[in-house]
């Protein structure tokens, strides 16, 4: 990618959209193309092809998705395939018909197969069972890296599909029934403290493993792969190790500084067992996550008390 070259960054105000758009500004592309939801519904074929004939964006980051964590996921079927599967459909085919130089694709590391041998490699996609709270979710981002691998065959369009692993960080999802485990129990544990509560109710038994990357790594490792890969073969992008819950629940709890007890809710569901990812493809082409994860947690919880709990944002 040239500094000039136009890059539409999809979902530019999510989690992983918005991560990208200031990874870009840092490296000094100054090209940047984006539309607010109020502005092009992805949704809308037609709308999305009008945008692209008249934008003709040369890279896309595909960025843009419907997510949540397990409750969400389990609760919103419909909305996790429907919307996934025609926002991206749109996206990559009106990207391929007005000829993109290139586009990313993420994928997740929950589209696994639930009991995959541990650490997945990207060899494993589509060899066992989907989990059940995610698999509508998982089915659309299936057929999203398909898509991706269809273009490139028939038409030579070079798209290419990641997989991150659980996220985190600055603009995250912190409503308590939608978003994901990590920014559920900095909330939880902030008011909590400033309530002077005795109790935070952890969901789950605290079992399950889950790996976790600060997004900023995500952004960096989605345009170092946008510079340097181009695969039909899905690519993995995580840590290389996994956390359990509860131990991730006593290291937020330590962060934020609350003092009382943890109990667990065994009748919320745990979802996967454990979803470690291997990263060797990635490592091998010479990409690393810088963010530790209790780094990670602390920048996080400084932002969530400055820019949500302070009042400056609603949730
Ligand atoms: O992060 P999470 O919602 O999603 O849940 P997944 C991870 C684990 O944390 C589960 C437990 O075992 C939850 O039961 N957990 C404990 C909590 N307390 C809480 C809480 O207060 N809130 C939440 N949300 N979880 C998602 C997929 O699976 O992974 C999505 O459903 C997406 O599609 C995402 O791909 C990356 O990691 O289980």
């Amino acid at each position: 990618m040239e500094h000039d070259d136009k890059i539409y960054i999809a979902g530019h105000t999510g989690l992983v959209g918005a991560a990208i758009l200031r990874k870009l500004r840092a490296e000094g592309f100054a090209n940047l193309v984006t539309r607010t939801h109020a502005d092009l519904d992805l949704t809308r074929q037609a709308a999305v092809e009008g945008f692209f004939e008249r934008e003709l964006p040369e890279y896309v980051f595909l960025a843009a998705a419907k997510v949540g964590g397990i409750l969400a996921n389990d609760t919103y079927p419909a909305e996790f395939i429907g919307r996934n599967l025609m926002m991206q459909t749109n996206i990559i085919h009106a990207a391929q018909r007005t000829g993109a130089e290139k586009l990313l694709f993420l994928g997740s590391s929950c589209i696994y197969p639930r009991l995959a041998p541990q650490p997945m490699r990207e060899e494993y996609l589509l060899t066992g069972e989907l989990e059940p709270t995610n698999e509508w979710y998982a089915v659309a981002k299936i057929a999203g890296i398909k898509m991706c691998q269809a273009y490139r065959k028939q038409y030579g369009f070079d798209a290419i599909s990641c997989m991150p692993t659980n996220l985190y960080g600055p603009g995250d999802n912190f409503d308590l029934e939608s978003s994901h485990v990590l920014p559920a129990l900095i909330r939880k544990f902030h008011e909590a403290k400033e309530a002077g509560r005795e109790e935070v109710v952890i969901w789950g038994t605290g079992g399950p493993l889950r790996e976790f990357l600060h997004v900023d790594d995500l952004a960096d490792a989605c345009l170092f792969l946008m510079e340097r890969y181009s695969s039909p073969v899905i690519i993995n992008i995580g840590m290389g190790r996994d956390i359990s819950i509860a131990e991730l629940a006593e290291l937020i709890r330590d962060v934020v500084g609350f003092t009382g007890r943890l109990t667990f809710d065994a009748s919320k569901p745990d979802g996967t067992p454990r979803k470690l990812l291997d990263v060797s493809r990635l490592t091998s082409l010479g990409w690393q996550p810088k963010i530790a994860l209790r780094e990670g947690i602390e920048q996080t919880y400084a932002w969530y008390v400055e820019q949500v709990a302070g009042g400056n944002r609603s949730i």
